[in-house]
């Protein structure tokens, strides 16, 4: 009996010392969460909740470890990382016992350390970045809009399931157009070379925006291209804070309709749910066509070569059209004390033909991005000039990217209107 006995104590003494071994298992996990600290505060009108999650030592890395739980210190909340790749980047969805909304407005903190403002509930995706933790699409149960005004609907919820499932050694990435049913036929010549030349080989999801006249032809693009297309609405107004009315016609000739297209493209294609969850990105209109194979994978490309920006051809906007806007911005990186050899350089005028870019969303989603194309947007001289979305991105890559993570891509066969780039050895 007292055999027995002392078998069945063994028995459980070697339990207990396997269950402590696969918890310390798991330390990498714990030792990670620990230096996520978050504080949490009555906001200063004392009517609600302010949460701040702190990365204590600036950075958060995934130190080549699987990562199982990240635990923000709210209450009852973890992010469960649905996947962790690179050095910094973890993507997740929170999940939180806590049903009620959290409208937290937190702005950037000393150490740089930020949390967007954002409503989260239970079931929310998250991104967590080097000292940034975003919430990338909210509230997806129940349609309620994020901070952009948006909701990730069922088509963005398409694109988050295609990225839960990537491979950890592909970057997340996604070819996008704005584009309009009277050019419906362009598009789809545009997404048939796009297939030919490279998306039947490397299979990234095509992302098009419209303002609802394709809502009806959703079927009919689709048959037309093997991509997996997501389809996003967009909706385009005046701003508010416009308050003289906006002319049909200004000296450079363009429509209203062209403005809003190009302020979609300078700024408010980066608020998209959509365009948040992506590493890079391949930007081509309905009338860009692919002209020959293009034989790697230049999203692949892009992120061994540390790249963030990559066009086909520089050349010179008709300074009438930009008239204001290297004045504002000289203001503003005065006013900001922003230092920039590659922005000194920067010509007046100077642009990238951005109807093809493949750039990193590194820059394009940061705050120096934001706070810059905030400041121009506010002055009004999108829609009273016509302050290009090429000018712009121009401007901005040259004030905040490096120029040798800037890249020409000689190799590719393209064709835009009259401009043509006959692929070439460098
Ligand atoms: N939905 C929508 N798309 C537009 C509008 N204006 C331009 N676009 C799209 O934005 C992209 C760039 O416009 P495009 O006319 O080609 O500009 P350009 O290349 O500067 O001449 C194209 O894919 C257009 O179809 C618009 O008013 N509404
Ligand atoms: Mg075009």
């Amino acid at each position: 009996m007292g055999v027995i006995l002392l078998k069945k104590l063994q028995g459980f003494l070697v339990l207990t010392t396997i269950t402590m071994m696969a918890l310390l298992y798991h330390l990498p996990d714990i030792s990670l969460s620990s230096r996520l600290k978050s504080q949490r505060t009555r906001n200063a009108k004392g009517t609600g909740q302010q949460y701040t999650a702190t990365l204590t030592n600036g950075s958060l890395t995934t130190g080549g470890f699987k990562i199982d739980h990240v635990r923000v210190d709210v209450p009852a909340t973890k992010i469960q990382p649905v996947k962790a790749e690179s050095d910094t980047v973890l993507y997740g969805r929170m999940m939180t016992n806590d049903t009620s909304q959290h409208n937290n407005s937190i702005g950037p903190k000393s150490n740089g350390t930020q949390v967007d403002s954002a409503k989260r509930r239970n079931g929310d995706d998250i991104s967590v970045r080097r000292n940034k933790i975003q919430w990338i699409s909210t509230s997806f149960q129940n349609g309620t809009k994020t901070t952009n005004g948006k909701c990730c609907d069922s088509e963005c919820r398409e694109l988050l399931t295609l990225f839960r499932n990537w491979p950890t050694d592909r970057p997340r990435a996604a070819f996008y157009y704005l584009t309009q049913l009277s050019r419906l036929n362009l598009l789809i010549e545009s997404l048939f070379s796009l297939d030919t030349y490279f998306n039947n080989r490397f299979r990234y999801p095509v992302i098009i925006f419209h303002e609802g006249d394709l809502n009806d032809h959703m079927s009919y693009i689709r048959e037309r291209t093997k991509s997996q297309v997501i389809f996003q609405l967009v909706h385009f107004s005046i701003p508010d804070f416009l308050t003289r009315p906006v002319p049909r016609d200004i000296p450079c000739i363009s429509h209203v309709s062209y403005r809003h297209m190009c302020r979609f493209h300078a700024r408010n294609v980066y608020e998209e749910p959509t365009i948040m969850t992506l590493q890079y990105y391949w930007r081509l209109d309905d009338d860009s066509l692919l002209l020959s194979n293009v034989s790697y994978d230049v999203f692949e490309f892009m992120q061994r070569h540390s790249l963030q920006y990559g066009y086909l051809w520089r050349h010179w906007d008709s300074l009438t059209c930009v008239e204001g806007l290297w004045e504002a911005t000289e203001r503003y990186i005065a006013e900001s004390g922003l230092k920039s050899e590659f922005f000194s350089s920067w010509k007046r005028g100077y642009l990238y033909y951005n109807n093809f870019e493949i750039s990193s969303t590194k820059m394009w989603l940061s705050d120096k991005y934001k706070l810059y194309i905030d400041y121009i947007d506010r002055l009004g001289g999108i829609f009273y000039n016509r302050w290009g979305d090429a000018p712009l991105h121009g401007i901005a890559v040259s004030m905040f990217v490096p120029k040798n993570q800037t890249y020409l891509f000689h190799d590719i066969g393209y064709r835009h209107g009259s401009y043509r780039h006959e692929p070439h050895r460098k």
